[in-house]
């Protein structure tokens, strides 16, 4: 038989350490995109995984939602100081994208691309071992469109600005190659604990 325990109620959820430096939590989920939200028609949704030039698999949306899917909870951090805590995704792990594909990294870095052309550098390190999703559900549900539905990356140890939303493809690249906000000053890392918010931090 067990106890309960001295109150009904389960002391607050234990917060302290999770809130990296320079940020603070929010129960919001702001929305932040440099472009306008592309609408993508299911029937013309497409995932590529590639090495440099070179497409090595394609996935149509059918076949994408047909691959292992994995449930993750995590707090994210946004460099613009903003850090949501727990926040539940579903998605494909980049692990099962790999092994779908029968591909061992072949390079030590990535890009990841969107539709409307945004793109990320992340080094493979940083996306296998169960670090990363290409997230389809949000909080139990589709991911909304202006959080990067139908699908977006999610690599939740590094600023959010690494998890391209609308993403279409990884890409490995023999070089670590800049991206969208990378070539426009920010770190190319980008770990929120060290505060590597801009280049040169
Ligand atoms: N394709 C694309 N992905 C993107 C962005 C963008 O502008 N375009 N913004 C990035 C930034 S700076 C952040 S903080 C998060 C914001 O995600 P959210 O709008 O779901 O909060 O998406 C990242 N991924
Ligand atoms: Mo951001």
């Amino acid at each position: 038989m067990t106890t309960r325990g001295f109150s009904g109620r389960r002391p607050p959820r234990d917060t302290s350490g999770r809130v990296p430096p320079g940020q603070s939590a929010t129960d919001g989920f702001p929305v932040l995109s440099a472009t306008p939200t592309p609408y993508i028609p299911m029937d013309q949704w497409s995932f590529t995984l590639k090495v440099g030039p070179k497409p090595v698999m394609t996935w149509t949306w059918e076949q994408f939602n047909a691959l292992p899917q994995t449930r993750f909870t995590r707090d994210i951090h946004c460099v613009t100081k903003w850090t949501k805590l727990a926040t539940a995704w579903e998605g494909v792990s980049i692990d099962d994208l790999l092994a779908a594909a029968g591909l061992a990294p072949p390079t030590q870095y990535t890009l990841a691309h969107s539709y409307g052309g945004y793109s990320t550098n992340v080094p493979i390190e940083d996306l296998i071992d169960g670090k990363a999703l290409v997230a389809l559900r949000y909080d139990g549900k589709p991911l909304p469109p202006e959080h990067g539905g139908p699908a977006r990356l999610l690599v939740p140890h590094l600023y959010f600005w690494k998890s391209a939303k609308w993403v279409n493809g990884l890409q490995f690249t023999r070089r670590d190659e800049a991206g969208f906000w990378e070539l426009r000053g920010y770190h190319m890392y980008g770990d929120p604990w060290r505060e590597q918010r801009f280049s040169g931090d």
